[in-house]
């Protein structure tokens, strides 16, 4: 009896090891980010659904891939699925950063309506590198960071400017800033040293680097909404039981809709916050606003050259 009984454990505990999975999932943003509390959220109820049987864990703030590299260590399965800025993969192809291009989606409403055009879009896209986006939760609003109040553009002529990606860089050069490349838990360090002066970024990523101890002024010029998205590896996501995957499918479009709901809450929190540390936030003036938005068109004119068609008629789909 006594027999039969270890046998038995033995055979469930055999079995259970052997569906039971770890994944990693880096992403680049701290544990302050809300992106991050929303995959840990997702990782935890996965986990749970699953009774164990998979288990993910993830590595913020870069730990243990650099932000460059987090979807090509998802492609070579280093790691079976990763978040990062959905935009920085523009170089590949212009679908991918429709979220950032300056003044075409500014609103939650207009983010919304562009990503369920570029969705599927992107997903074939990834499909050829073995890759499935599971969701993606966009950032506020981006508004601008600086030292001094910015009544025109030329009040930005050659401000060493923070970027986090071609678009921006791009802009800020139109600009007559002078863009560098920061990731964003560099960016205190960034202003400390002196590399960079003024940011466009989100109240939320403002707050979270404690933006007040550089610079005093923040208009919410509302540019454009970029998204993170978490990308899984197909193969990864193939070889788990069908019952797994419908807990991964689930907690994703869970994670998706809580995603979004706590960018927004977090438009307002976090813009309070940067009031209540003494930042000067102020709306644009009208200058500035068509200022910006003129080099808005220029990048617009120019995206429409580069774009494939199918990159194309995702615009034409969120303009109708
Ligand atoms: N925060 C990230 C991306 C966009 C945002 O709001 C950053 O500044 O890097």
């Amino acid at each position: 009896m006594k027999h039969i009984f270890s046998l038995a454990c033995a055979a469930i505990f055999a079995s259970s090891t052997a569906v039971a999975e770890d994944w990693d999932m880096p992403t680049p943003y701290g544990d302050k980010t809300f992106h991050t509390a929303n995959i840990v959220e997702f990782a935890k109820e996965v986990s749970e659904a699953s009774n164990g049987e998979l288990n993910i864990t993830v590595h913020s703030a870069g730990s243990l891939i650099k932000h460059a590299e987090i979807k090509n260590a998802v492609r070579g399965q280093q790691v079976q699925i990763g978040e990062f800025f959905l935009s920085r993969l523009s170089n590949e192809d212009a679908a991918y950063g429709v979220d950032s291009q300056p003044f075409v989606a500014t609103s939650y409403d207009d983010a919304e309506k562009l990503w369920a055009a570029q969705k599927p879009v992107i997903t074939e896209l990834f499909a050829k590198q073995n890759l499935i986006p599971l969701f993606s939760v966009p950032w506020p609003p981006q508004g601008l960071y600086t030292e001094n109040e910015v009544k025109s553009v030329g009040d930005l002529k050659g401000l060493k400017f923070r970027a986090y990606n071609a678009a921006l860089e791009k802009f800020a050069a139109l600009a007559g800033a002078a863009p560098t490349q920061v990731e964003a838990s560099d960016i205190p360090q960034a202003f400390s040293t002196g590399q960079v002066e003024a940011m466009i970024t989100s109240p939320s990523t403002g707050a979270n680097t404690k933006a007040w101890d550089f610079v005093s002024h923040y208009s919410p010029i509302n540019a454009w909404v970029p998204k993170n998205i978490v990308v899984v590896n197909k193969a990864a996501f193939d070889a788990l039981d069908d019952n797994i995957k419908s807990i991964v499918l689930e907690a994703a479009a869970t994670a998706e809709v809580r995603g979004w709901k706590m960018s927004k809450q977090e438009t307002s929190v976090k813009t309070a916050e940067l009031t209540d540390n003494g930042m000067i936030v102020q709306d644009p003036s009208d200058e500035l606003l068509s200022g910006l938005k003129s080099i808005g068109v220029d990048m617009q004119n120019a995206w429409q050259e580069s774009a494939s068609d199918d990159a194309k008629a995702i615009i034409d789909a969120f303009n109708q």
